[in-house]
């Protein structure tokens, strides 16, 4: 499926913009303005945006801490995103937690996310599930990682979501290491989409660090959801070219392993893509840089000035009836 121009130039802020923010929030972080912990999604980016373009404005979606850039496509500005990265009210938790675990808003489509991983699958399962008995035309698409993928409830949600075929799309993030564990020592599955045989869904395998392939897969997996031919797995291989938490030096990792990935950058590869489709404006892509580095400026000075959260409203959104006070 060949995206749209506004597709591809939507993927190009995106991707770029989530590089950018990434690297001003590493800075931000070292500067101890970031209140919780730091998820970097360097080397994600085609994932998360590729895959989060492939929706539509009324589906939904259920990222991972690595998942940034789908933030942004599903349109939670980067204001807020700061704001919640630097604990302030105005962020979608309300300033009740301080980083990716709560960066949800329900009314654009997000589950926001809890740490406890794999949690997102079975509550986009259940979304999923309520569109499906609702007879809504509407697809749920929702992130993991590769450790988490091997985690009981991902074998649970992904079996539910074959037997009652479910427009759901799993995004399996295979980035080769889960913290400092890799990959074949927790599965003996080097390819975690030959799963997909074993719940009866179509499971494909594409290169993470190409938006092209990724885009193409997840949105003939979101068009096969919303006819009713049920859910689709998709394993994306990637790399994590950071630590788990910026708090890691991943000292565990070859660096052979991270300059072989460095070679594939899925910016600097999607921009060599579109100049050999003709389809690179430089001059726009310098004007682009620009406009980005002003808006993430604007994004983290508009966080720096944003008040902390009232005390008062600290029991806002434990229980359903008493949400309030800004949260999501
Ligand atoms: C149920 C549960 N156990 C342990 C943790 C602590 N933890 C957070 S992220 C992580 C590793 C996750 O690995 P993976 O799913 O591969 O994602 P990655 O961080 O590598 O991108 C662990 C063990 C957790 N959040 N939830």
């Amino acid at each position: 499926m060949d995206p749209t121009p506004e597709v591809l130039r939507r993927a190009h802020y995106w991707m770029r913009f989530a590089r950018a923010f990434d690297d001003r929030c590493i800075t931000m972080y070292k500067q101890g303005k970031i209140a919780g912990g730091y998820f970097s999604q360097l080397g994600h980016e085609a994932i998360s945006v590729g895959a989060s373009l492939a929706l539509g404005s009324a589906d939904i979606i259920a990222p991972m801490h690595r998942d940034v850039g789908a933030y942004f496509v599903r349109g939670l500005t980067p204001r807020r995103v700061a704001a919640q990265y630097y604990g302030r009210a105005a962020g979608p938790s309300g300033g009740r937690d301080a980083n990716m675990h709560g960066l949800g808003d329900l009314s654009i489509g997000i589950v926001g996310f809890v740490s406890h991983l794999p949690q997102s699958l079975p509550v986009a399962a259940g979304i999923a599930h309520a569109f499906k008995l609702k007879r809504e035309p509407r697809v749920a698409m929702t992130f993991v990682g590769d450790g988490s993928a091997s985690e009981g409830l991902a074998h649970e949600t992904l079996n539910w979501a074959g037997v009652f075929q479910l427009p759901i799309v799993f995004i399996v993030e295979n980035n080769q290491y889960a913290y400092s564990t890799p990959l074949a020592r927790q599965t003996r599955v080097p390819d975690l989409a030959r799963r997909a045989d074993g719940y009866g869904i179509p499971g494909l395998i594409v290169d993470g660090n190409d938006f092209f392939a990724v885009f193409t897969a997840a949105s003939e997996a979101v068009e096969r959801a919303r006819a009713g031919g049920g859910p689709t797995l998709i394993e994306c291989k990637t790399m994590r070219m950071r630590g788990h938490a910026i708090h890691d030096n991943m000292a565990y990792v070859p660096p052979e392993l991270i300059a072989e990935w460095q070679a594939r950058d899925p910016i600097i590869r999607f921009e060599e893509q579109m100049r050999a489709r003709g389809q690179l404006d430089e001059g726009a892509l310098e004007e682009m840089i620009g406009q980005i580095e002003t808006d993430i400026d604007d994004a983290l000075a508009f966080a720096d000035q944003a008040p902390y959260p009232d005390p008062a409203t600290l029991r806002f959104g434990v229980y359903a009836d008493s949400a309030g006070g800004g949260v999501a």
